[in-house]
């Protein structure tokens, strides 16, 4: 019997259709459902290994990834274990990841010079004011093990803690029935990781927030996992800092009608294909090339191994919108604050300043979303879901924090103490009053 033909075809909406907004909003549509049975589960896991430490992980590690050990010891995998594994890789893909690992440096030192430095200054009368921006101690990284696991999150995540200059970098990442993914390894390797245990799911997280007598306690937990994962690392929060808690993927591509539309479809399908719930959607004023680029999707589906998910994600979550003009679609593309904003246009450079609110923005033709996932630079864990209208993506600045400076002068100490005294008499606060007064000189006092 003969399959039936894949097809992905994508809703088609107009911008002057008059239910516009409302079909939108329902293709929008997305929330974290929080699964009650999985938070309770979770509870009692964190609980647990909060009280019992190595005993309960490799309790839990036995039973979710059927890993028999007689110690959490015997599941680190250390600097050497990285570094093997990453010597017993293909040369072609060592390579790459140290290309892709150095441009990723690069772009997070720069963005240490330009945005991660303590500042100061002084008032005329030598008080000095500042911020003074250290790295965490220790911070721990989650990869995940299954279907998602990639090496690229690894760098995107170990790159920027390592640039900021934190000095212990913990990785987890379960290893189900043992088998152990060597390119993860070896992105932890180039990319700086300290130390590894081949742990995962809530244990994992509980282990790093509480530490256990092998697994250090870290201070902040970053790093994609699954519904477990997120729910432990909610748990733990204020305990330890975390990440934001990312949705699926979404790219939303601006086109003018100039780039060729087998590049356009390729990169809707780049972030369908990583999930039945990834979000694609096209913006163009010119109907004839959305209807060029659904031919494409229509020729181009078949070829791809991933099509089935592409498919779903495209027929559950995509649309193609024609939009009155560049204009509109880029107000449009604003209200939905993507991940990935790609500006396929011959004048990227002309729609630049009026776009706003994505996670990322890709200009250009060439500027394909998946040069960005990989090896330009910046970082690919970035806002979902609208967050982009208030969050950043990661970046050296998730892994320093800030400490207030203040040096108050003698002269300083006249002015201010002037101003906190009535202030806080005024708040009939008598202690910092007198504290505040105690400091002025006898000129002050009278
Ligand atoms: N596009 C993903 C990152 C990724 N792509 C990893 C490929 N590998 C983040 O939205
Ligand atoms: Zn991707």
């Amino acid at each position: 019997s003969t399959a039936e033909p894949l097809l992905a075809r994508p809703l088609r909406l107009d911008t002057t259709e008059p239910d516009f907004e409302a079909r939108l909003a329902a293709r929008l549509h997305w929330s974290a459902e929080t699964d009650a049975a999985i938070e309770q589960r979770v509870a009692a896991i964190v609980a647990d290994v909060r009280a019992r430490g190595d005993a309960a992980v490799l309790e839990y590690t036995r039973r979710f990834d059927a890993i028999e050990a007689a110690s959490v010891a015997e599941l680190e995998l250390g600097a050497d274990a990285l570094r093997a594994a990453f010597d017993a890789i293909p040369a072609a893909q060592r390579e790459a990841l140290q290309q892709a690992a150095g441009r990723i440096r690069r772009y997070h030192e720069a963005q240490l010079q330009a945005c991660g430095r303590s500042w100061s200054y002084r008032d005329p009368d030598g008080t000095l004011l500042g911020q003074k921006v250290t790295p965490l101690d220790r911070v721990g990284i989650y990869v995940p093990g299954g279907k998602a696991a990639y090496p690229s999150s690894v760098l995107m995540n170990a790159i920027p803690a390592h640039v900021a200059g934190v000095p212990e970098i913990v990785m987890v990442v379960p290893t189900p029935r043992g088998e152990r993914n060597p390119l993860v390894l070896a992105a932890a390797h180039v990319a700086g990781v300290s130390r590894a245990f081949a742990i995962g799911g809530a244990q994992a997280v509980a282990a790093l927030a509480y530490g256990t007598a092998t697994i250090p306690q870290v201070d902040k937990i970053t790093g994609p996992g699954n519904a477990y994962v997120a729910s432990a690392k909610k748990h733990v929060f204020g305990t330890v800092g975390i990440d934001m808690i990312a949705g699926p993927s979404e790219i939303l591509v601006l086109a003018d009608g100039s780039t060729p539309p087998d590049w356009v479809a390729m990169d809707l399908f780049s972030q369908a294909e990583h999930d039945e719930l990834a979000q694609s959607i096209l913006l163009c004023p010119d109907a004839a090339y959305l209807d060029a680029v659904q031919a494409a999707i229509d020729r181009l589906l078949p070829t791809l191994p991933r099509a089935a998910i592409i498919a779903a994600s495209l027929n559950g979550r995509g649309a193609l919108i024609r939009t009155r003009s560049m204009e509109e679609a880029c107000a449009l593309s604003n209200r939905i604050a993507p991940e990935h904003l790609e500006v396929a246009s011959r004048e990227p450079q002309r729609w630049e300043p009026l776009l706003r609110h994505a996670g990322a923005i890709f200009l250009g033709a060439y500027t394909s979303e998946s040069l960005g996932d990989y090896c330009a630079g910046p970082n690919h864990v970035l806002p979902t879901s609208g967050t982009a209208r208030f969050s950043s993506p990661l970046g050296v600045y998730d892994f320093q924090k800030r400490s207030s400076l203040i040096e108050v002068s003698a002269a300083g100490a006249q002015s201010l103490g002037r101003i906190a005294s009535v202030l806080a008499h005024g708040e009939g606060l008598q202690a910092h009053a007198r504290a505040a007064e105690l400091r002025l000189d006898a000129e002050g006092r009278a």
